[in-house]
Order: C-alpha cells, then structure tokens, then sequence
C-alpha cells in the first residue's frame, strides 16, 4: 500500500526555468464560457493582478445565459463574438481605471474554450492591422465577422457531419490514430462542415476561420493569428504526429481549409509584437510579445505544472483526468493533444460523467447521507474488496458509452447488490481502476516517480484520496485548480518569451 502525501499548494516544483522573466507576464482568458478573465504575474510566479468580466452580468445587452446562447432544437449552441470583443474592451479599461501599469508587462498569453470557432469576414485582416486607438475594439470590428454567433464547445448539433467524416477516413479507430479523437460534435472540424453546408453565403464571405484562442491572440496581434499545435489537437482536423493539417480530414470537411486556417504552430511560438493599437490606447511596450494562446484544458495542464508520468484526476459532478504522454496510443474512448508545454509530447484528457453525483448517492444509500460513515466503509474494508467490484453508471457514461449498474463477486458473477460497505469500496475502487485503465490504454504508464494530483469537491476526502492511491501505486498530491488555465496561460506567456523555438 502507498502511502498518501496531503499537499495544500498548488506549486509542486518543476525544474524548469520558465520564470527568468523579470517583469509581469500577462495573460488572458477567454474562459469556458461565462466571462473574460485576466492575470498578472512577476518574475517569481506570483500573482500580482486579477480581475474578470460576467459576460451575462456585464452584457446583457447581448441577452445570454452562462454565456451563450441555446438555440430551439436544444443541440445548437452558440455565443456572440462581439460579446467577446466587447469583454475584452471593458477588462481592459477596467485595469487602466485601477492604474494597472502595461508598460511593465513583457509577454502576454492566453486561453480560450476548446473547440468554439470565429469566422472573419473578407477584408478583417486589413482592419485589424489598422485599428484606431481612440475607439473601442468593438466598435472597430463590428463588421469583421461573417458569422456573428460563434458555435461553443456545447454544441452537439453535427452527428452527421461526424459520421461523414468518420466514414471518409476509414473508421472511427482511424480517425483517432489522425487526430487523436474520433469525431465528436463539438470539435471544430465538424463545426465548419455545418456552417459550410448550413450557412453557404456566410461561409463564403470568410476569410480566415479561428480557434477561440487564437482568435483573442489576433486582437492583440493585430493580424491573424496561428492556431497552436495543442488547441488545434480539438479539430477532428490536425494530424497530431507530424502536427500539420491532415489531407484527407480538410476534405472531407471544406474545400482549400487550409487557407481558411493558416499553419499551425508550436504552442510556446512567439507570434510577433502587440499591435499599435494596445501601445497607444493602453501603454503597452512595443517589445511586449505575444505567445500562442491556446485551449483551456492544455492551458491547465500547464498551470498544474504536470510533469512527464503525472496525472491530475479532478473529482467533481463528473471527473476529468490530465495526462503527460510520451508515446500516445490513440484510442475510441478520450482524446489526445499536442502537449502546450513541450511541442514534442503529448497530454490525454479523458472525461467521465459519473462522479460525485453517483459518489453522493451510494453516500446517501449505503452511509445514510453522511461522509463519515462512508469513510469509514472505505478505512474498514481491505483494498481490492475481497474481489467484489462494481460499475456505476447512473446516467450514461462517455467513457466507456455505457449504462447502469454491473456488480460482480470474487467469482466473477454478477450480483444484484453488495452489504453497504463493500458497495462503498466497489465504487470508488471501481471507478479510479476504470480511471487507470482508460489513461493506460491511451499509452499512460505509471513509472517511479509518478505522481497523482488530485483536485475538486472529493480531493478533500482522504479515505476516498487514499484508494486513489492505492489504485494508481503512486502518492497523491491535492492542488488547487481555481484558475489553472489562467494561471497556465501567464507561465505560458513567461516560458514563450524565454524559449527559442526549433521547429
Ligand atoms: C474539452 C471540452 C471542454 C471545453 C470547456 O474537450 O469540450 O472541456 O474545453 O471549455
């Protein structure tokens, strides 16, 4: 049994230099969904400033809720850019309002929700290079878009775009060995396809086609900017071993994509200088740079400052794993990135719907509504539960698709139920085996040295961190994810700024 190591920090130590930076590193996030946030830190890593903007609170104007807009068919989701824009203008003049000095920041980064895509209209380019500095960046652009309702990441409203492109490409399997994910719904690929057939006219009219990130990366740039390795891994589009547009998912998706989509680069690329327009309305330093903005989820697993063999296990309404990889095995059940911090490896994420909530009704069945008795179930019980386990899949699950609840004896046969204390055990350990075995079957292994970071509503449990940890044969550290994707993307703008990139 591996004993368990309880940290209340959120910086375990790295070893890399990325903090030789001796002013602030900004960085900004357009976050999953309900606001704009911002992030300043020094030279040592600390925080120096933050704030953020409500998108619903600060704009109603735009009559969204958490966001974004649900359309009727209840599959289509949507946000307005402008929205975005307009977010961007009020942030940023609320840090000139509070004497926030610009002037000091050296490099600046950011984040935005994966998958979500911005359609800039014919003749953007040429707007965004000449911005006139006494006018807001919303009022400039309000022309610049084709679309004006960007599809979000909730979007599920392109099965048939999905099984078209699945089928071009050979299989579902295949088209993970290419991209690192089978088609889903909301990766972009899928997204331009409907827009594409949906929104002929519009589509037309487009010029470049961005990420969510890369789009908030070519405001402050002042031209187009690259989609990154990482971000772009969520397209159902990147060929993520030689990390250029896969051939035959551009066709199967638009004609000449990939002049709609510019090269990808490396995550940590310096894009170039800030433009004109945030030195002369804000005070920025013309030497600031700007590094790749990327996705939210890469923009986390910076900011946990994972290393090669970590993983991070968030335990909330439903559990999300963080993986580094060295040598991926794409596989039909989670998705594999480019990794935002070394181009050359990769991450896994890997999402499973029954979490807490199923965690809280064995709780309520088995410990009558009371974490206690449940702990002590877990502390009373041996490890391996004298071979009963269980899975528990309340509402249908996205890893593995599956439904209900299995319970099997040391015998291996299914039985209808457990004595509530072994149904205690064969939850949780059911559920962090499964955890395990999906990380391993997309090329995870545990190595000396592995650490297990575990963060969200049950990380504060340590019977529950303690089979964790029994599980995965590795010390678990608890950290503190309140804003890792910020927090990643300001160590990303620092890292960018002093790393000479040979690709
Ligand atoms: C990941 C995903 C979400 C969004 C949230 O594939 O869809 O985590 O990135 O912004």
């Amino acid at each position: 049994m591996v004993s368990l190591v309880v940290s209340y920090c959120l910086l375990l130590s790295h070893g890399v230099s990325w903090c030789f930076v001796v002013s602030h590193g900004v960085s900004c996030c357009l976050m999953v969904s309900h606001g704009l946030k911002v992030l300043a830190i020094d030279e040592h890593l600390n925080v120096v400033h933050q704030d953020n903007v409500q998108f619903d609170s600060a704009l109603p104007e735009f009559r969204t809720q958490g966001g974004v807009h649900l359309h009727p068919d209840r599959l289509t989701v949507t946000s307005p850019v402008l929205m975005w824009v307009k977010a961007l203008d009020l942030l940023l003049d609320k840090m000139k309002r509070v004497g926030f000095d610009f002037s000091h920041v050296q490099a600046l980064s950011g984040s935005g929700q994966q998958h979500g895509s911005v359609y800039w209209r014919r003749g953007a380019s040429r707007t965004l290079q000449d911005l006139d500095p006494d006018q807001d960046l919303h009022h400039l652009l309000k022309s610049s878009f084709s679309v004006l309702d960007s599809p979000v990441w909730m979007d599920s409203s392109t099965r048939t775009q999905c099984l078209h492109l699945q089928d071009t490409v050979g299989g579902a399997l295949r088209l993970a060995q290419i991209t690192g994910s089978t088609a889903y719904e909301r990766f972009t690929g899928n997204q331009i396809a409907k827009m594409r057939q949906s929104r002929g006219v519009e589509f037309e009219d487009t010029e470049r086609i961005s990420l969510v990130s890369s789009f908030a990366a070519s405001l402050f740039l002042g031209g187009y900017a690259a989609i990154d390795y990482s971000d772009g891994s969520g397209m159902n589009l990147l060929d993520i071993s030689t990390r250029t547009w896969s051939e035959i998912c551009l066709q199967a998706t638009a004609p000449h994509l990939d002049l709609l989509l510019g090269l990808p680069r490396p995550p940590t690329s310096v894009l170039g200088p800030v433009s004109a327009y945030f030195i002369h309305r804000y005070g920025f330093s013309e030497s600031c740079s700007v590094v790749a903005f990327t996705g939210d989820n890469p923009a986390s697993l910076a900011g946990m400052r994972l290393q090669p063999g970590d993983i991070a296990v968030s335990l909330g309404t439903s559990d999300t794993v963080f993986l580094w990889i060295q040598q991926p095995r794409p596989a039909l059940q989670g998705h594999v990135f480019c990794n935002p911090v070394d181009w050359r490896q990769y991450m896994a994420l890997l999402c499973f719907k029954n979490g807490s909530l199923t965690r809280e009704r064995i709780r309520n069945e088995c410990a009558g509504g009371s974490w206690e008795v449940f702990s002590a179930a877990l502390r009373e019980t041996p490890l391996g539960n004298d071979g009963n386990i269980g899975f528990y899949f309340d509402t249908m699950e996205i890893t593995p698709p599956g439904v209900g609840v299995h319970r099997f004896d040391r015998d291996d046969k299914q039985v209808s139920s457990f004595g509530g204390q072994v149904e205690v055990r064969a939850l949780v350990e059911g559920q962090f085996l499964s955890r395990r075995l999906h990380a391993e079957r997309l090329g995870y292994n545990i190595v000396p040295g592995t650490r297990v970071l575990a963060t969200g509503g049950a990380s504060s449990n340590r019977d529950i961190l303690q089979v964790l940890s029994d599980v995965f044969n590795a010390p678990v550290f608890t950290i503190d994810l309140n804003n890792s994707a910020c927090l990643g993307s300001a160590y990303r703008a620092m890292h960018g700024n002093t790393t000479v990139i040979q690709h």
